[in-house]
C-alpha cells in the first residue's frame, strides 16, 4: 500500500478560491454540485489537475460552462484527472453519494434520520472531487436542499445568507463562509433537533448568537455544554487575547461519530456523549470531558483554523498546542494537582506505549500509510508536552509572545511546525534549533541518576545521563533538550536550590548528560527530579520505601508526594511477583508488606489528610495494571494483576478504620449536587475508600447501600464498580436496575455496556457475544463497540490476556467483522493487540499469531493494515 512521507511534499499546482455547493439531500442517493473557480499556481506550467475523490458517482463534468466528454478527463478509484487546462477557469462538478450506506461515517453520512459530516482528515474526497489537503484554502458558499418536514435545519458553515421554501415539500439555507478555509474544516448538517440558544458578547463587543443543536427532548441537557462555550471564550480572551470572528456559534450533537468532536469553522459537530449532561446522568468526570472538550474545539478556532496546517504531517501543529491550550483551560477551572495527574498517566500508560510499539512516530510523523492512524496520543499528548516545556523554558510572558507573533505572522496561512518553532524563538530570542529535535525524533529519552555525596565539603551531586532506545526508523537518537524541575528536600524540611539553576526553578539538559550540584546540604538530602512531570521521560531513580515516606510527608509539591506514593505502589508489586511471593495468601502477603514498605508511620499523616480529598483520591489510586505493565515490564500482566489486588487489599489491611472513619463521614455530608470543585474532590474520594472498603466481606453491602442512596451518576457509578469487584448477586441486581432505569438513553447505556464488559468472570466471551445481541448495541455505532468491546480489551485484563489466548482470537475475529463496517474504530480498537512488546514471550506468539491471522484477512482496510503489518516487522526485527 502507499506510503506518503513528509519530505515528499510539493507546493499545491492549482488554488481553488471560490467554492459553491449545493446539495439535494436524499439519504441514499443525495446529489452534490460543486462549481470551483480555480487557477493555476505556476502560470507557465502544463501539469493536469489531480483531484481527489473517493467512493463517488460521477454524473457530469464541465469546464467554463461546457460539459466535458469522457475522452476528456480520467477517472479512477481516487483520482479525477484533467489535462490542458488554462490559467483561471471554473470546473462543475456533480455526483451522486450514498450516505445511508456510509458506515465509515467520514464524508456526508446518514445516521439517527440526520446528515451529518466529517471532513478531517481526507473524508471531503468522499462527497465530491477537490484537492482534499489542508494548504488549499478557499471561500465556500453553501446551498442545503431537503425535505422541509424530515429536516427542518439545514446547517453549514459560516452565515445564512438566503433560505426559502422550493415545491415537493423542499427547503433550502445557503451559508456562506467568510473565512478561508481548508476542507477538512467543511461541515453539513440536516435533521431535526432542540436547540437551546444563548449569546457571547465579545471583549469588542461584538454580539455572537451560540446554539446547541441536540436530540429532540434533551434541552435540559445541554446547559453545562454552553456554560462551557461561555467560559473557553471568555477564557480565551483573557490569557491569549484571541476573540472569536463570525457571528455565530453552533454545536450539534450527534449520537454517531467516530471521535469525540469536530472543530468545523462555526459548525463544531460533537459526539452526544461530549455534549449532554444532567446531574442523575452525568459523572463529574463526563462534566469534566464536556468542559474541556468544548473548549479543545473552540480554542482550534485560532490554532488550527485560522491558522492551519501545510500538510498533515504537521497535525501537531494545530493539535499539540490545542490541547496544551485545553489544559491550560482546565487547570485554571478546575483543579491543577488532578488534571495534572490524569495528562501524566495518559502519558506513561498510552503515550510510552505507543513509543514502544510499532507505531512509535515522532509527533511530526515522516511517513503515513492511513492518516487517521496518526491522530495518537503521541501527536497530541506529546505534542503537548512539547509545547508545555516551550512553556517552561520561556516563561509566560515570553510563550505568550511567541504565540502572539506566530499569529501576526501566520493568520490565514497553511503553515508548518518549523514556522511555529521559529516565532518562539523570534520573539524571545532564544535559540530552539536544539529544542526542535522533538518534532522529529520519537521514543521515551530514559534518565539515569547517581548520586554521590561528598561528606566533607556538604557538598551533593547527582550525575544524570539520558539515552533513547533505537527504533527501526531511527537507530541512532540524539540527546534532546529536557527542562528538570526539581526539589532538594533538607531534614529539617526546606528546600535547597542547585547551582545550576537557570534562577526560575529549573536546570536545563541539553547534551547526553548532566551534573547537578547542591551545596551545603546534608547526607540525608532527598533529591526528586522532572517534578510535575517537566519533561516526558522515563526517570530510573532509586528510593527506599522510607526515603519515599519521607517525600510524601515532607515534600512542599503535592504532585511529588503522588509520584512518591506511586513510587511505593510499584515497588510493593515488584517486590511481590519478583520474590515470587505467593499471592493467593493475603495474610503473608500483609505481612510481607508491612515489613517491606512501614507504612504504619504514614497511618496519622492519612488520617490527617483527609481533610484534602483531592490530594489524598490521588494518593490512594493505585496504578491501573496497563501503568504497572509499563513500569514493570516482561512481567506476566495477570501476576502483576493479582499484585495490584493483593497491595489494594494490603492497603485496606493497614488503614482500615482511617477509611472507613472518613468514608462514613463523608457520605453523611453529602450536598444537592452540583459541578464543583470541593464537591467533586469529596466524591472522588469516597469511591476510592468505598472501592478498597468493599474488598473486605463485612463491607460488601456498602456498595449496594451507595447505589440506592445516591442522587447523582458519579456516587452511582462508584458503587457498580465497587460492587462488580465483589461480584455477588446485588451487582447483578443493580446493573439491571440500571439498565430499566436508562433504557431510553443512549449515551447511559454506554456505562452499563462498559461495565459488563470489564467483569472478571470466565465466561466474558459467551457474554460478549450476549451483549452484541442487545437491542441497545449496533455494530455501526463507534460508542457502542468502544463501550463493549473496547472496554473489554483496553481494561479486562484477565479476560483479554487469557493465558490461552481466548481473548485475542476473540478479538480478531471481532476486527475482522468491524473493519468491513468502520475502519477507523476498528484501527483504534486494535492497539492493545498491538502492544505485546511490554508481555512475557508466550503472550507475545499468541498475540502476533492473531494479528498474522488478521493481515491474511481478505479486503483489510489500510487502517488495519498499517499497524498489523508494522507490528509483525518489529517483531520479525527482533526476534
Ligand atoms: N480534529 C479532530 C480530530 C479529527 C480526527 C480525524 N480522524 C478533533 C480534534 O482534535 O479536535
Ligand atoms: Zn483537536
Amino acid at each position: 500500500m502507499q506510503v506518503k512521507k513528509r519530505l515528499d511534499y510539493q507546493v499545491p499546482k492549482f488554488q481553488i478560491e471560490c467554492v459553491d455547493l449545493i446539495f439535494d439531500l436524499v439519504p441514499e442517493a443525495t446529489i452534490v454540485t460543486s462549481q470551483l473557480s480555480i487557477c493555476r499556481v505556476d502560470i507557465n506550467s502544463k501539469d493536469a489537475l489531480i483531484l481527489d475523490g473517493y467512493e463517488l458517482e460521477l454524473i457530469s463534468l464541465s469546464l467554463d460552462g461546457r460539459r466535458l466528454d469522457e475522452n476528456e478527463f480520467e477517472v479512477s478509484d481516487t483520482q479525477l484527472i484533467i489535462k490542458n487546462l488554462p490559467e483561471n477557469f471554473i470546473l462543475t462538478i456533480t455526483t451522486r453519494i450514498d450516505p445511508k450506506h456510509n458506515t465509515s461515517l467520514e464524508g456526508l453520512y446518514y445516521a439517527s434520520d440526520a446528515f451529518c459530516t466529517q471532513c478531517e482528515a481526507e473524508g471531503f474526497r468522499r462527497i465530491t472531487y477537490y484537492l482534499d489537503r489542508p494548504d488549499v484554502l478557499s471561500i465556500f458558499t453553501v446551498t442545503v436542499r431537503a425535505d422541509k418536514k424530515a429536516y427542518p435545519f439545514l446547517l453549514s458553515n459560516g452565515n445564512v445568507i438566503d433560505s426559502g421554501d422550493l415545491v415537493d415539500g423542499r427547503h433550502f439555507v445557503t451559508w456562506h463562509d467568510p473565512f478561508k478555509k481548508p476542507a477538512y474544516l467543511f461541515a453539513l448538517v440536516a435533521g431535526d433537533f432542540d436547540v437551546l440558544e444563548d449569546q457571547y458578547i465579545t471583549r469588542s463587543q461584538r454580539k455572537v448568537c451560540l446554539q446547541v443543536f441536540v436530540e429532540k427532548g434533551r434541552l435540559y441537557q445541554a446547559q453545562h455544554a454552553i456554560q462551557s462555550l461561555k467560559k473557553s471564550m471568555k477564557w480565551d480572551e483573557d490569557t491569549f487575547n484571541l476573540e472569536y470572528d463570525l457571528d455565530m456559534y453552533m454545536i450539534v450533537a450527534v449520537d454517531f461519530f467516530n471521535m469525540g468532536a469536530m472543530e468545523n469553522k462555526g459548525l463544531n459537530i460533537f459526539n452526544s456523549k461530549f455534549v449532554l449532561a444532567q446531574p442523575d446522568s452525568a459523572t463529574d468526570e463526563d462534566y469534566f470531558n464536556i468542559e474541556s472538550i468544548i473548549a479543545h474545539e473552540y480554542f482550534h478556532n485560532w490554532t488550527g483554523n485560522r491558522v492551519t496546517c501545510r500538510d498533515w504531517f504537521q497535525l501537531s501543529l494545530k493539535e499539540g498546542l490545542t490541547v496544551y491550550r485545553d489544559q491550560w483551560f482546565s487547570h485554571d477551572m478546575t483543579s491543577p494537582l488532578s488534571n495534572r495527574i490524569k495528562q501524566v498517566n495518559v502519558m506513561r500508560s498510552h503515550q510510552f506505549a505507543e513509543d514502544a510499539s510499532a507505531m512509535s512516530h515522532p509527533i511530526r510523523p515522516d511517513e503515513v500509510i492511513e492518516m487517521n492512524n496518526f491522530y495518537t496520543v503521541t501527536v497530541y499528548d506529546k505534542g503537548a508536552e512539547v509545547i508545555r516545556m516551550m512553556h517552561t523554558l520561556l516563561g509566560d510572558a515570553g510563550f505568550k509572545a511567541g504565540i502572539q507573533l506566530y499569529f501576526e505572522r501566520h493568520d490565514g496561512q497553511a503553515v508548518t511546525c518549523d514556522d511555529f518553532v521559529a516565532a518562539m524563538q523570534d520573539a524571545n530570542h532564544y535559540d530552539l534549533s536544539h529544542f526542535s529535535r522533538w518534532y522529529s525524533q520519537s521514543g521515551t529519552p530514559e534518565i539515569t541518576v547517581e548520586q554521590v555525596y561528598d561528606a566533607q565539603q556538604r557538598l551533593l551531586t547527582l550525575n544524570l545521563v539520558q539515552a533513547t532506545p533505537s527504533t527501526s526508523a531511527q537507530p541512532k537518537k540524539h540527546p534532546l533538550v529536557l527542562p528538570i524541575k526539581y526539589e532538594c528536600l533538607q531534614a529539617d524540611g526546606k528546600l535547597v536550590q542547585a547551582k545550576e539553576d537557570q534562577g526560575n526553578g529549573v536546570v536545563v539538559m541539553s547534551t547526553g548528560s548532566l551534573t547537578m550540584s547542591f551545596s551545603d546540604v546534608d547526607e540525608s538530602s532527598i533529591v526528586t527530579l522532572f517534578n510535575g512531570f517537566s519533561a516526558p521521560v522515563k526517570l530510573n531513580q532509586h528510593f527506599t520505601p522510607a526515603q519515599r515516606l519521607r517525600i510524601i510527608q515532607s515534600s512542599q509539591d503535592d504532585f511529588v508526594k503522588w509520584e512518591a506514593m506511586q513510587g511505593l505502589y510499584i515497588q510493593s508489586v515488584q517486590y511481590l511477583v519478583d520474590n515470587h511471593v505467593s499471592l493467593s495468601d493475603q495474610n503473608s502477603v500483609n505481612e510481607i508488606l508491612q515489613q517491606f514498605l512501614q507504612l504504619d508511620t504514614l497511618s496519622s499523616w492519612i488520617d490527617k489528610n483527609m481533610s484534602r480529598p483531592e490530594l489524598m483520591a490521588e494518593l490512594l489510586s493505585i496504578p491501573s495494571t496497563e501503568s504497572l505493565l509499563q513500569a514493570l515490564p516482561k512481567r506476566d500482566i495477570l501476576h502483576l494483576h493479582q499484585a495490584r489486588k493483593n497491595v489494594t487489599q494490603y492497603m485496606l489491611y493497614e488503614f482500615k478504620t482511617v477509611f472507613e472513619h472518613h468514608y462514613g463521614a463523608l457520605i453523611e455530608h453529602q450536598p444537592i449536587y452540583e459541578y464543583e470543585q470541593l464537591q467533586v474532590n469529596n466524591r472522588r474520594l469516597i469511591g476510592v475508600l468505598l472501592q478498597f472498603l468493599v474488598h473486605e466481606p463485612a463491607y460488601h453491602h456498602l456498595a449496594y447501600e451507595h447505589f440506592t442512596h445516591s442522587n447523582n451518576m458519579t456516587d452511582t457509578l462508584s458503587s457498580l464498580k465497587a460492587a462488580q469487584i465483589v461480584q455477588d448477586d446485588s451487582f447483578y441486581k443493580m446493573m439491571d436496575k440500571f439498565a430499566y432505569e436508562w433504557s431510553h438513553d443512549l449515551v447511559v447505556m454506554d456505562k452499563w455496556f462498559s461495565l459488563q464488559a470489564t467483569v472478571e468472570r470466565d465466561d466474558i466471551l459467551s457474554q460478549l457475544t450476549l451483549l452484541q445481541a442487545h437491542p441497545m448495541f449496533n455494530i455501526q455505532n463507534p460508542n457502542k463497540v468502544r463501550a463493549l468491546i473496547g472496554s473489554f480489551a483496553f481494561f479486562n485484563v484477565p479476560g483479554f490476556h487469557a493465558a490461552n489466548g481466548k481473548g485475542y482470537d476473540f478479538m480478531t475475529q471481532y476486527l475482522m467483522q468491524l473493519d468491513h463496517v468502520n475502519s477507523q474504530v476498528a484501527a483504534r480498537i486494535i492497539t492493545p493487540l498491538t502492544q505485546w512488546q511490554l508481555h512475557t514471550p508466550e503472550r507475545r506468539e499468541l498475540m502476533i499469531k492473531e494479528l498474522r491471522r488478521l493481515l491474511a484477512h481478505t479486503g483489510l482496510s489500510r487502517d488495519l493494515f498499517e499497524k498489523v503489518s508494522k507490528s509483525i516487522l518489529q517483531y520479525e526485527e527482533i526476534h
